[in-house]
């Protein structure tokens, strides 16, 4: 039996805008100041991770040791020169595709929502100019479980009244692959089918998608 989509739900950093950039070079600055260094390589694995478990993964790499109150307030550091940056970010910085994608969405009927584990995101969506393309958001504020849990996804679906099975996720990492398909719906990666090898498609933006091929899930 195939199940009606009604709404697709959407990662931010890796599908609509490339953050990615940012929190890596704020990272290296406190790595940086903590007296070592991580590789881009090593950045990868920080992707769609929250920023408390991001930093217990850099701390790690440096062989670093801080008590709780010092992650906060390192954490906090990190956070402080991250938005910085993101105030900075305007529409030019919309990754390829990403904004028709969401008003075809919306012409069509689909419902839209983010779902996202920063507590960047609105800040992020109102300097590229497009929260007004969403019509539920659900990040890293209003979750208590990480990807790959399916709690921001399920948020999502029930903040837009749609169920989870007539839900799409848009979905960069593979901790959020997971949590689509944890949660019932179905899954496009963004990036490699290497990587992303749970997902019922990939493609390498929302620039190859269509209405269409959603539809066909
Ligand atoms: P913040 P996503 C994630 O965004 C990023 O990929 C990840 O690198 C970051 O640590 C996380 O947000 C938390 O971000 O520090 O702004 O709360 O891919 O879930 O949109
Ligand atoms: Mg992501």
């Amino acid at each position: 039996m195939t199940t009606t989509i009604k709404a697709c739900i959407f990662d931010l950093d890796g599908v609509i805008v490339d953050t990615a950039v940012y929190h890596y070079k704020a990272w290296k600055r406190l790595a940086n100041e903590l007296g070592f260094d991580f590789t881009e390589h090593q950045n990868e694995q920080l992707k769609g991770v929250s920023r408390t478990r991001s930093l217990e993964l850099i701390l790690g790499w440096g062989g670093v040791t801080k008590t709780a109150e010092e992650q906060v307030e390192l954490a906090t550091r990190k956070n402080n020169w991250y938005v910085e940056m993101i105030n900075q970010m305007t529409p030019a910085e919309i990754l390829p595709g990403a904004k028709e994608f969401l008003e075809a969405c919306r012409n069509t009927g689909l419902k839209t929502a983010l779902g996202s584990a920063s507590k960047n995101s609105m800040t992020i969506l109102n300097k590229v100019g497009i929260a007004n393309l969403f019509d539920a958001i659900v990040d890293g504020n209003h979750v208590t479980t990480p990807k790959p849990d399916p709690e921001v996804f399920l948020k999502g679906a029930e903040a837009l009244g749609v169920a989870p099975a007539e839900c799409v996720v848009f979905e960069d990492a593979i901790a959020g692959v997971q949590a689509a398909k944890n949660g019932g719906m179905k899954a496009v990666g963004i990036g490699s089918p290497d990587v992303l090898t749970e997902a019922d498609l990939v493609v390498s933006g929302l620039d190859k998608v269509t209405i269409e091929t959603i539809k066909e899930l």
